[in-house]
């Protein structure tokens, strides 16, 4: 691995969608309460998601997940990307978490790589910063509307209590055959 984490725009990953398109695309979908792991309701996350399933916002991922993976993580890495949009109301947040559920010794999948991109304009909420725990302290990740964050899902992050607005935003995981 030659790099913890990647950190860019949307409008420079090479998308043919812009940031208003995703958020409309997203914004299509019904939104249903978050769990956690295999879906089971729980305190560390309060937020509203919706699974996203676009040709367009999937391709553009994979391309940025590849590319990234490429240059910076060199995992073994497969499609398709699974796409969450979430939206994060006053006092949601997502407490520290890691993508990678270690926990499950029957798959032969794990999560290797999350990708989340900032949806809000950031001055329309407060609170609300998305987090890495890395080497260097606890980054916290620019809130910029169009922001991209590449990483290795097994590092913890946490989406702090939103305290006053709404904050968009769209995940995604890249999975590949487990860690070796
Ligand atoms: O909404 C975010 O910015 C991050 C959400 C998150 O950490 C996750 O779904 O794993």
């Amino acid at each position: 691995m030659k790099h913890i984490y990647w950190q860019g725009t949307v409008n420079n990953i090479n998308s043919s969608l812009t940031v208003d398109e995703i958020k409309a695309k997203c914004s299509k979908q019904p939104l249903e309460q978050a769990g956690v792991g295999s879906g089971e309701i729980n305190d560390i996350r309060k937020t509203n998601i919706a699974f996203v399933n676009d040709i367009e916002i999937n391709n553009m991922l994979w391309n940025l997940a590849h590319t990234v993976n490429k240059h910076s993580f060199g995992f073994e890495i497969e499609e398709p990307v699974r796409v969450q949009f979430a939206v994060y109301e006053k006092g949601d947040h997502y407490g520290w978490h890691m993508d990678t559920h270690w926990a499950d010794p029957n798959s032969l999948y794990d999560r290797k790589i999350s990708i989340i991109i900032q949806l809000s304009e950031e001055d329309s909420y407060s609170g609300g910063e998305l987090e890495l725990d890395i080497a260097k302290g606890q980054q916290p990740f620019p809130k910029e509307k169009g922001s991209v964050i590449v990483f290795p899902s097994f590092i913890r992050h946490r989406v702090k209590p939103v305290t006053k607005g709404t904050r968009k935003s769209l995940v995604a995981w890249v999975e590949g055959r487990c860690f070796r």
